[in-house]
């Protein structure tokens, strides 16, 4: 089991959120249709007895929605990330001006340092780093050594090499206990030896970013085998459309920074 989760940050999409960064080719997304599943997203992190922080849409970053690459939030403490992007960097200004109202221990990446919290994948007390088109060396290293002053261990993943995703986090989830969910080129790496492993196939490449919140699963819908699978061990899931965040490289995780 995870440690009990009671509070989220959200920010719904800005009215630009379509002239935001993205490398898939799915079309431009539809700012009614985003901001209606923004809505519906907030409502299944409030079912999983999330209390949310809602921050207001920010037109001077059109990729501000995906919040989770701007801070790392643990039990102990929290991180500022350095986002990778140089178009989101200022986007932490915000962030910091409400995390500090919940942490009285906040940390900063700095320069050369880059992280995105997409590539930070939170483990129980253990926390995988990758390193990736977003999230440097130097980030990466500073960010393991300030989880090690929470209490936290760490392990480095470099996922340049082993696939096109854009964060760790895009093709694997921590799911309680000792299980991870993974994608087919993540399911070998010597640093999940000790996990018991739920592959997801192929085709469901994108439901690799679920979230666990409380017990419950959020999946993105239309991934009926991996939604399965979660069932068949137990776990209550909710499905959410997901398509208009998709578009823009996003996923369940990216929209929320749960504490
Ligand atoms: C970006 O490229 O930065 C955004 N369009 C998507 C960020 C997704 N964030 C995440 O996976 N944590």
């Amino acid at each position: 089991m995870g440690i009990l989760l009671t509070k989220a940050i959200v920010r719904a999409p800005s009215a630009n959120f379509a002239t935001g960064l993205t490398s898939v080719d799915l079309g431009k997304p539809d700012h009614n249709v985003a901001m209606r599943q923004h809505a519906t997203y907030c409502d299944a992190l409030q079912s999983c007895g999330l209390n949310l922080i809602y921050l207001p849409p920010d037109e001077r970053h059109p990729d501000s929605t995906f919040v989770e690459d701007t801070a790392i939030v643990t039990s102990r403490g929290a991180v500022i990330t350095r986002p990778g992007a140089p178009s989101r960097l200022g986007e932490t200004n915000e962030i910091r001006r409400e995390l500090v109202k919940h942490y009285s221990e906040l940390a900063t990446i700095v320069e050369p340092g880059t992280v995105d919290g997409g590539d930070v994948c939170d483990a129980g007390d253990h926390f995988f780093i990758g390193i990736s088109r977003r999230t440097n060396e130097a980030g990466a290293a500073q960010l393991a050594r300030i989880l090690e002053r929470f209490g936290y261990s760490s392990s480095l993943i470099d996922v340049r090499g082993l696939s096109n995703i854009l964060h760790l986090k895009s093709g694997m989830a921590w799911v309680g206990d000792n299980r991870l969910v993974v994608i087919e080129a993540l399911s070998r790496l010597k640093e999940f030896f000790t996990y018991e492993l739920l592959r997801v196939n192929s085709v469901e490449e994108y439901a690799a970013n679920c979230l666990f919140l409380n017990s419950r699963i959020i999946v993105p819908a239309g991934f009926s085998s991996l939604k399965r699978k979660l069932e068949d061990l137990g776990y209550p899931t909710v499905a959410l459309e997901m398509s208009e965040f998709q578009k823009m490289d996003g996923g369940l995780s990216c929209l929320s920074l749960r504490f």
